[in-house]
């Protein structure tokens, strides 16, 4: 199938005060499809004075934006979600195009869950209730949650609309307006959607400054007049948020990386198991924060496991992000492929083996861009590098183990928390481990759902707080205490 020919701006404004506006000092950032190198569009830089622009707009919509009411809070978050999937094949490609993401998933979860987000929050401001106590004959004491104000959000380039979902949902649901910073490389679908919802949105409460994260990004975690910062990204860059949070005195709610364990014991189906490896880690090209990136097989299936796992992985189209049969699409960008091929050297050098992959992919049209074949890496130690960071493409490191004590204590030498799973037909063993484990989610013979209502978040350096639940509410609102002597 040909690349299809879809509309888009040549160049993408930054939203502030909810109009299109040019950065000011002209400066733009350059996007391309990382499946054939094609330039796609320019998206603006904001400057430290179109930043400051933003935040005041902000606090312009906030002033009037925390006067609706809850009614019509939840009527604009379902019409966001109605425009979504009104576009979602237009939004689908065009995320598939700018991120390299496999059209089927971009048209099967990116879009659908983002708008599932977005409904999700609409029901659950619905559903809040206040509290009113009686201290004794004479006094009430009534809890009433308030908006927080204005919030800096701060997205990365693995599910750059998904996120946009993730933070816009819960915000606007709790009253608060945002100044967002997409990641620069992907920040083409959440600028479409903000031309699909401009006069829907009330202005001033959502706006969108684009650009990198060294300038954008920076300018915004560092303005000193936000009341919450939220972020999605690396842990490093995740340190930066909470060091900023922490001079400005506000808080912060932190999704970071992660190393998650995917655990399998001798007694598991072996056929549900061998597709949960591939969901656990070919998902997004493996670039997902709660990758089943450490895969532990008991030793009495380990060869029969490393077998089939690689005759799965030989069968994995990688293709065009645009084609319908793709399974595995482009990584994002050149440096993100050159990261996971240093890892896959290393572990090499290290002394593991590469059973399947291990290389850049060719054919089915990827000469041009940035493609991995998905990789699986035996013989590896707990101790070594892949086993202990991020590598974020489609590379999965297995290692033995006898017991189950010796697999929780593996799985927990990680100064990661954040998803993870056990195979096993015993339910007293699944619930036994995953317990055990620490970390912020554990699927039991299932991965890599993340539906809206399930609380998702990190132990450890994996991060503060939990999204996709209506305790969210919480963390973008303050409570107001109101003592009435009757
Ligand atoms: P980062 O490099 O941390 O970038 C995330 C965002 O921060 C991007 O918008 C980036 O902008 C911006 N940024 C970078 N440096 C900044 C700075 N000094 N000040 C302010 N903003 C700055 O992460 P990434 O490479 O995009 O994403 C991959 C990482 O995110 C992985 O570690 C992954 O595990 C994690 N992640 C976690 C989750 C959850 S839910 N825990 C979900 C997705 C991803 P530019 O891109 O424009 O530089």
């Amino acid at each position: 199938m040909s690349k299809p020919d879809i509309k888009l701006d040549k160049e993408y404004k930054l939203f502030i005060g909810g109009e299109f506006v040019e950065a000011e000092n002209g400066e733009t950032l350059a996007s391309y499809c990382p499946a054939d190198g094609e330039l796609l569009a320019h998206i603006a830089q904001a400057s430290q004075k179109d930043v400051d622009k933003a935040v005041e707009a902000a606090w312009e919509g906030f002033r009037e934006y925390k006067k609706t009411s809850r009614y019509e809070r939840a009527a604009i978050l379902n019409k966001i979600a109605d425009v979504i999937d009104e576009n979602r094949d237009h939004l689908a490609m065009v995320e598939s195009l700018d991120n390299g993401k496999p059209i089927r998933e971009t048209r099967a979860v990116d879009i659908p869950l983002a708008s599932e987000h977005f409904r999700y929050f609409a029901g659950a401001i619905l559903a809040e209730e206040g509290s009113a106590n009686a201290i004794d004959e004479n006094t009430l004491s009534i809890v009433l949650r308030e908006p927080l104000g204005v919030v800096g959000q701060i997205i990365p380039w693995n599910f750059p609309f998904l996120m946009a979902a993730w933070k816009l949902s819960p915000a606007l649901a709790a009253g608060d307006a945002v100044v967002m910073k997409p990641s620069s490389t992907t920040s083409l679908s959440l600028m479409e959607l903000m031309k699909l919802i401009k006069d829907i949105v009330p202005k001033g409460v959502i706006n969108i400054v684009t650009g990198s994260g060294s300038k954008s990004g920076q300018y915004l975690l560092d303005h000193k007049n936000l009341s919450k910062l939220a972020f999605t990204g690396s842990t490093e860059v995740g340190y930066k948020i909470a060091d900023a949070a922490a001079k400005n005195l506000i808080p912060a709610t932190l999704e970071l990386g992660g190393k998650s364990a995917n655990i399998f014991f001798d007694d598991c189906d072996l056929d549900l198991a061998i597709d949960g490896l591939a969901m656990g880690i070919l998902f997004n090209q493996g670039q997902v924060c709660c990758a089943g990136s450490r895969v532990f097989v008991q030793e009495g299936i380990y060869d029969e496991f490393v077998k089939r796992a690689v005759e799965k992985f030989s069968q994995i189209k990688v293709g065009l992000p645009w084609e319908e049969d793709t399974q595995i699409g482009a990584q994002v960008n050149r440096s993100q492929t050159e990261k996971v091929l240093g890892y896959i050297d290393l572990a090499k050098k290290e002394g593991a083996q590469i059973a399947i992959g291990g290389e850049k992919a060719c054919g089915n049209g990827t000469e041009k861009g940035y493609f991995t074949m998905p990789t699986l890496i035996t013989q590896v130690k707990n101790d070594m590098t892949v086993a202990r960071e991020e590598i974020f493409g489609p590379v999965a490191v297995v290692i033995p183990f006898k017991e189950e004590a010796d697999v929780v204590a593996m799985a927990n030498d990680s100064e990661y928390g954040l998803g993870g799973a056990v195979w096993t037909r015993n339910i007293n063993r699944a619930l036994r481990v995953a317990r055990a484990i620490e970390t912020g989610r554990m699927w039991v013979n299932t991965y890599n759902q993340l539906p809206a209502g399930a609380p998702f978040g990190g132990y450890k350096k994996s991060g503060i707080g939990r999204e996709n639940h209506k305790m969210m509410l919480d963390a973008y609102s303050q409570v107001k205490n109101i003592f009435i002597n009757t």
